[in-house]
């Protein structure tokens, strides 16, 4: 057997309704983990990190890897199986729906549908320092192959950088009266983030500003679902880029004027 027709083998035994990670052989459940344990690197501490697996419900547990990170703490890969499985066919997730278009694109829409530039304001929130999610979303050069908002001749872009209060965040935006809002969160530790986002919506709502600006919000931990229950109008996680948003900002503002909002 070729491997093409190994392939499609495989893919003829995938069975949706009953479906588990594979590794070697389709439905073997393999699954690999990592973790750290407060023990130090020795016999034990493995067979305490094989029982963790075991405990985690993945059978015939092997552990592939151990490494001390200091005196009392260790390092583990672990490979195992998981028996259960999940069906496939009722799952459901709520997306951003929205055809995206090419920067030149949406710079035509913006002047054909608006006649004059949108602007969009972005920051990292609250204590959160990280800045590389919302200047991939934001600056010229963009990443990964996608141009950032400040490269488009319609959109005028300002990135405030990380760690910025929401009272401040939302002044700045009163200030450029902003036609959108982009938050970015990536230290979700104890929930920071959904404190952050709740805060910075429960501000715009006691001013009276929840429905003047549309409010996106971005982070690895950040999906539409979440978004969406937190009160922002779009969510957008991991390979998801500045297209993506300057779309959706265009369909949102659009829907908005055609309703004469
Ligand atoms: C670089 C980095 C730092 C740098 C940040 C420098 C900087 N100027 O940004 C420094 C060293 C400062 C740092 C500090 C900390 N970090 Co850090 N950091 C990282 C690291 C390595 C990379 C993050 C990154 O740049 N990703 C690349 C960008 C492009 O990806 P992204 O953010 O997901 O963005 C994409 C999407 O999510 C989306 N997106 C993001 N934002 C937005 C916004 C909008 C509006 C939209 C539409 C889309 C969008 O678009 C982007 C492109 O697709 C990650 C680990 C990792 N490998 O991911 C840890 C990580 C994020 N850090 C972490 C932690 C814990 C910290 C610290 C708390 C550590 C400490 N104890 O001090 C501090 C927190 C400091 C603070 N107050 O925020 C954890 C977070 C865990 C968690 N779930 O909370 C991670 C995951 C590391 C880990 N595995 O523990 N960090």
């Amino acid at each position: 057997m070729n491997k093409t027709e190994d392939v499609s083998e495989m893919r003829v035994q995938a069975d949706l309704t009953r479906l588990k990670p594979y590794g070697d052989t389709m439905n073997d459940g393999k699954v690999q983990v990592s973790f750290t344990l407060p023990v130090a690197d020795d016999e034990r501490g493995q067979e305490a990190a094989r029982e963790i697996v075991l405990a985690m419900g993945l059978s015939n547990p092997i552990i592939t890897w151990h490494q001390a990170l200091e005196d009392n703490f260790t390092f583990y890969v672990a490979y195992g199986s998981l028996e259960y499985s999940i069906n496939y066919n009722d799952i459901h997730v709520e997306t951003v729906d929205v055809e995206v278009m090419t920067m030149a694109e949406t710079n035509d829409f913006i002047r054909r549908h608006f006649g004059r530039k949108i602007r969009v304001i972005g920051a990292s929130t609250g204590t959160d320092a990280h800045t590389v999610g919302i200047d991939a979303i934001m600056n010229m050069k963009g990443y990964a192959g996608h141009y950032g908002l400040e490269r488009y001749s319609m959109i005028e872009a300002k990135n405030l950088g990380s760690q910025v209060k929401n009272e401040d965040f939302i002044r700045a935006a009163l200030d450029f009266d902003a036609d959108a809002l982009l938050v970015s969160q990536t230290v979700t530790q104890k929930n920071i983030h959904i404190q952050n986002l709740t805060e910075l919506v429960e501000l715009l709502e006691a001013e009276g500003l929840r429905e003047r600006f549309i409010l996106i919000i971005g982070g690895p931990r950040i999906n539409h679902e979440l978004a969406k229950e937190l009160g922002a109008d779009a969510g957008f996680g991991p390979n998801k880029y500045a297209d993506d948003v300057a779309s959706f900002i265009c369909k949102e503002l659009w829907e908005r004027k055609e309703a004469g909002l």
